[in-house]
C-alpha cells in the first residue's frame, strides 16, 4: 500500500464560490458580496450571490459525495455568516448551516477539514481597514473562538486562512480580486503580516480552545514552484533554491509565506529585496506566527520548468510549443505534484496535504445526458501518479483534495472555468456526476493502487 490507510480523499470548495445565500439567515456582506456587484470586476458579469446554491443543497451534494466513496471534504465557513459584523455579535443561525453540515458529513463517515478563511472577509472589517487594521489578529482569534465553541467538539480538522497570497496579493496590490485595491508595497507586507499574525492567533485559540484534540494545518498557495526539466542533481538543486528565493514581485512567493509559519522567520532572500519595506515586527511576533501547525496546505495545479545554468542559477525553460494546457488555460505539469511535496517536505518537515488539484475543462452534457470529461480524468490520474511517486519515496502525503467538487464561481472569471467533478447547470442548479466524479470513487475505493 502506498498511500497511508487513513489517507484522506476527498474534494475542496469555499464558501463564496460555493453556498450563495448571500443575505441568507441574517449572513452579514463579505468584500466578494460587494465587489462582485461593481461594474467589470468579473468577466462574464456574475457573482456568488446564489453560486450553485449549496446554502439550500447540501445534503444533496453530502448524498454525491458518499456515492464517491469520499472520505473527507474540505470547504469553508463563511466568516461574515458567522458573524455579520466580523466581529462581536455572532450569527447563530449562520452557525446552525456549518452544524447540520458537520453532522450530515459525520452521518456518512466523512471527515469534515474546515478552512476558517477562504478571502471572504466582512465587509464591515474591510471598512475599518480590513488587513492593515492592526486588530485583525484579534478579530480573526475572536471568529475562531465563536467557531470552536460550536463545531469543535466534532470537527478536528482545521485549516486557518487560504492563499494569502491571494487575498493580499490579488485583492491588495494588483486589485483582480476583492476588495480591489492597489496597495503600495510597504502597506502590502504590513497587511501580509498582520494575516500571518492572524494565523498565529487562530492557531493559539484551537489549540487553546478546541474540545477535540485538533490536527491544524496552513494553505497557502504553491504557485511559486520549479520542477526540473531533468533528473540532473545540478537541476534539481537550481530549482529547489529558485522555488524558495524571491524577487522583487514575488516577494508573495512559497518562502515568503511558508518560512514564518515553519522557521520562524522571513526568508533572508527575499527581506534583502524589500528591506525598505519591510513590515514592523514587534516583539515575539515571529513566535507567534510560528505556533506549531500539524500540516502544510498545498494548492498545486502547475510549476515552472527550470535548469541550472553554468554559476548553478536556475534557468526557466519554456514550455514547448503546443504545450498541454487546460481551458483556463494553465500548463498540464504533472511533476508539480512530486517536486513541490519534495522540496515543500525537505525544507520544513511537515506533513504535507494537498489541499486542492484539479482543472478547468470545457464541460457539457452530451446527447446521451452525462458529462463525459475524458481530460479531467487523464489530468488527475497524471498527476496522482506523480504524487504516489512522492509517497513511494517516503514522502509524508496526508491526503488529496481534487478541486473542486462542483463547478462554482471562479472568482474574477465567474462561472466560464468548470473545475468540478460534477457538472452544475446554473440555470437550475441541476447536478451531473462527471465521469471523472465515478472514475475518482474507483480510486478512492482502492486507496490509490489504480494509479
Ligand atoms: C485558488 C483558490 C480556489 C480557486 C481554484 C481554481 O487556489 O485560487 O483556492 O478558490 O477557485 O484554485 O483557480
Amino acid at each position: 500500500m502506498i498511500f497511508k490507510k487513513d489517507f484522506a480523499w476527498g474534494a475542496a470548495t469555499a464558501s463564496y464560490q460555493n453556498e450563495g445565500g448571500m443575505n441568507a439567515d441574517g449572513k452579514g456582506l463579505s468584500i466578494w458580496d460587494v465587489f462582485t456587484h461593481e461594474k467589470g470586476r468579473v468577466a462574464d458579469g456574475t457573482n456568488g450571490d446564489v453560486a450553485c446554491d449549496q446554502y439550500h443543497r447540501i445534503e444533496e451534494d453530502i448524498d454525491i459525495m458518499k456515492e464517491l466513496s469520499m472520505n473527507a471534504y474540505r470547504f469553508s465557513l463563511s466568516w461574515p455568516r458567522i458573524m455579520p459584523e466580523g466581529n462581536g455579535q455572532v450569527n447563530e443561525k449562520g452557525l446552525d448551516f456549518y452544524d447540520r453540515m458537520v453532522d450530515s458529513l459525520l452521518e456518512r463517515g466523512i471527515t469534515p477539514y474546515i478552512t476558517l478563511f477562504h478571502w471572504d472577509l466582512p465587509y464591515e472589517l474591510y471598512l475599518k481597514g480590513g488587513w492593515l487594521n492592526p486588530d485583525m489578529p484579534e478579530w480573526f482569534a475572536e471568529y475562531t473562538s465563536a467557531v470552536m465553541n460550536r463545531l469543535s467538539d466534532r470537527v478536528d480538522h482545521w485549516i486557518t486562512q487560504n492563499e494569502p497570497q491571494c487575498y493580499i496579493g490579488s485583492g491588495m496590490a494588483s486589485g483582480i480580486h476583492a476588495p480591489g485595491l492597489k496597495m503600495n508595497k510597504k502597506d502590502c507586507l504590513q497587511a501580509a503580516h498582520n494575516s500571518l499574525l492572524a494565523h498565529g492567533r487562530s492557531v493559539q485559540a484551537i489549540r487553546a480552545e478546541a474540545r477535540k484534540t485538533p490536527v491544524i494545518g496552513y494553505a497557502p498557495a504553491a504557485w511559486w514552484l520549479w520542477s526540473p526539466v531533468s533528473d540532473d542533481p545540478a537541476d534539481i538543486e537550481a530549482c529547489r533554491k529558485q522555488t524558495f528565493c524571491a524577487d522583487e514581485d514575488q516577494v508573495g512567493g512559497s518562502a515568503w509565506w511558508m518560512d514564518p509559519v515553519f522557521l520562524g522567520k522571513y526568508p533572508e532572500s527575499a527581506v534583502k529585496i524589500v528591506e525598505e519595506y519591510m513590515p514592523r515586527i514587534g516583539q515575539g511576533d515571529m513566535k507567534l506566527i510560528s505556533q506549531p501547525v500539524d500540516f502544510l496546505g498545498i494548492n498545486v495545479y502547475q510549476t515552472y520548468l527550470g535548469k541550472a545554468a553554468e554559476d548553478g542559477c536556475c534557468i526557466t525553460v519554456d514550455h514547448k510549443p503546443g504545450y498541454d494546457k487546460t481551458a483556463y488555460p494553465w500548463p498540464i505539469t504533472p511533476q508539480a505534484l512530486y517536486w513541490g511535496p519534495k522540496f515543500f517536505s525537505e525544507r520544513y518537515h511537515t506533513q504535507i496535504i494537498v489541499t486542492e488539484n484539479g482543472l478547468s475543462n470545457t464541460d457539457w452534457i452530451h446527447l446521451d445526458g452525462k458529462v463525459h470529461d475524458p481530460q479531467r480524468i487523464d489530468f488527475t490520474h497524471k498527476y496522482l501518479k506523480q504524487l504516489k511517486r512522492a509517497a513511494e519515496e517516503g514522502i509524508d502525503i496526508g491526503g488529496y483534495f481534487h478541486w473542486t467538487l462542483t463547478d462554482n464561481f471562479e472568482w474574477a472569471t465567474g462561472y466560464g472555468n468548470r473545475f468540478g467533478l460534477v457538472y452544475v447547470d446554473f440555470e437550475t442548479n441541476r447536478r451531473i456526476i462527471k465521469d471523472s466524479g465515478y472514475w475518482y470513487k474507483s480510486v478512492i475505493e482502492s486507496n490509490g493502487e489504480i494509479i
